[in-house]
C-alpha cells in the first residue's frame, strides 16, 4: 500500500508546480532547484542512486511531505526507481518532467 502511494505521490512530490516550456529544463521552485544543484555533486545534469538520496533528503528538510515519507521509510531506491524511467541508472530533469505529466494524465 505504501508503495502504491509513493508510486502517486512522488512526481507531485518533486515538481508540485506546474512547470512552463519557457522556464528551462528543471523549471521548479526555487528551493527544488537549489535542491538539486546541491544535489548534482557532479554537475551532470542528472542525479544518481546517491545524488537522488541527497536531493531527497534536501526536500525533506523544506518540509516537502513526501520527501519527508520517503526519508523516513528509507524508500530512496524505490522512489529512485520509479523516477528513472529507462533504467540508466540517473533521474534526468525530463525523467522528472514526464513522471509528472503521467501523473496528471492518470487524474
Ligand atoms: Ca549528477
Ligand atoms: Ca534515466
Amino acid at each position: 500500500m505504501m508503495k502504491q502511494f509513493l508510486y502517486l505521490a512522488l512526481p507531485c512530490a518533486i515538481l508540485p508546480q506546474p512547470l512552463s516550456a519557457q522556464q528551462g529544463p528543471i523549471a521548479a521552485t526555487s528551493v527544488e532547484v537549489d535542491a538539486w544543484v546541491a544535489a548534482d555533486g557532479n554537475t551532470d545534469a542528472r542525479l544518481d542512486r546517491t545524488e537522488f538520496e541527497v536531493f531527497v533528503r534536501a526536500m525533506a528538510e523544506t518540509g516537502q511531505t513526501t520527501a519527508r515519507q520517503i526519508r523516513m521509510f528509507g524508500a530512496f531506491g524505490f522512489a529512485f526507481g520509479i523516477a528513472d524511467k529507462d533504467n540508466d541508472g540517473f533521474v534526468s530533469p525530463g525523467e522528472l518532467r514526464a513522471a509528472d505529466d503521467n501523473h496528471r494524465d492518470r487524474n
